[in-house]
């Protein structure tokens, strides 16, 4: 049996949690069009007869932002690079590779563990995807070089055959059922985050953070979840909560929908909004 941890890196919004749902075969992760998605190492693991992989998924590597949280997400994934078996560097052919793909080359060139290079959105017609040319020929030291769809889930079973043949020989790290390793609390503060990146424009998502407070059990098949939204900005708190309330609203219905769908309980959600703009310095990956 093989086993071991393949961490997915690369640059902001180029699917990484994409691929991470769909080589797990279960939404884990949450995505969103918006960059800086991802804040926590997420886990999910694959069970295959060949063994397990245990795919990390991490924050999208950004620098264009000075900011504490920009920062943090930064060394998080410089430090979830340590002590693996192998890299999936994901690349993005739609738009222009910028300073961070140097950065994020020169730090995967330094890694003793095999890199494989997906060049992801293959889905796309070929004018959607002007700088193919320019990651295809990207040189990282990488053991293989693929095109893959994370969003269409086309050619994962090649680059799943790949990473088995580059695993070390070892026992799985997780029981058989596990799909990851992010607790219920975590997981229900990512679909509320992700329901606020989907509604809020622009750059307003960045500057919040989901705090679940207080769960509660109602009955047998009820459950009260409390979670405070904390934003930087009274501006921001004002805009969350929107006209009559009706933005927040529309983001506990959206949460809602998708909790009670996957825990099957009649589920009362209770958002709040508060300013604290100093959360980031408190926020801990
Ligand atoms: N067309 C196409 N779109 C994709 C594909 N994979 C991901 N996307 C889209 O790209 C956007 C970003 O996807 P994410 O999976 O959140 O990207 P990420 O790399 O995890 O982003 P961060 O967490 O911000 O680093 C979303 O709108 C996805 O639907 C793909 O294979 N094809
Ligand atoms: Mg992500």
């Amino acid at each position: 049996m093989k086993s071991g941890f393949v961490v997915l890196a690369g640059r902001s919004n180029v699917g990484k949690s994409t691929l991470l749902n769909a080589l797990v075969g279960s939404k884990v992760a949450i995505v969103t069009p918006k960059a800086q998605t991802t804040r926590r190492p997420v886990r999910g693991i694959k069970h295959d007869a060949r063994g397990q992989i245990v795919f990390v998924d991490t924050p999208g590597f950004f620098l264009g932002k000075k900011d504490e949280l920009s920062q943090k997400l930064n060394a998080s994934v410089r430090e979830q690079l340590e002590g693996i078996d192998l890299v999936i560097y994901v690349t993005d052919p739609t738009r222009e590779p910028g300073p961070e793909e140097d950065d994020i080359q020169r730090m995967l060139r330094k890694l003793p563990v095999p890199i494989i290079l997906a060049i992801n959105k293959s889905d796309l017609a070929p004018d959607r995807k002007p700088f193919l040319m320019n990651m295809s020929v990207i040189d990282v030291g990488q053991k293989a070089t693929l095109e893959i769809s994370a969003l269409r889930k086309q050619d994962l079973n090649t680059l799943v055959d790949k990473i088995f043949e580059l695993l070390p020989e070892g026992e799985p790290f997780y029981p058989d059922l596990q799909l990851t390793d992010m607790s219920h609390k975590d997981w229900l503060e990512e679909v509320i985050r992700e329901k606020i990146f989907l509604r809020l424009d622009e750059e307003l998502p960045y500057s919040i953070h989901v705090e679940v407070t207080d769960i509660e059990e109602r009955g047998k098949n009820g459950r009260r979840i409390s979670a405070t939204v904390w934003t930087t900005d009274e501006r921001y708190k004002k805009m969350i909560i929107g006209e009559g309330a009706s933005m927040i609203k529309q983001i506990g219905m959206d949460a809602r929908q998708e909790i009670e769908a996957a825990s099957d309980m009649k589920l009362y959600l209770e958002l709040t909004v508060k300013v604290d703009p100093k959360w980031p310095q408190r926020f801990h990956i």
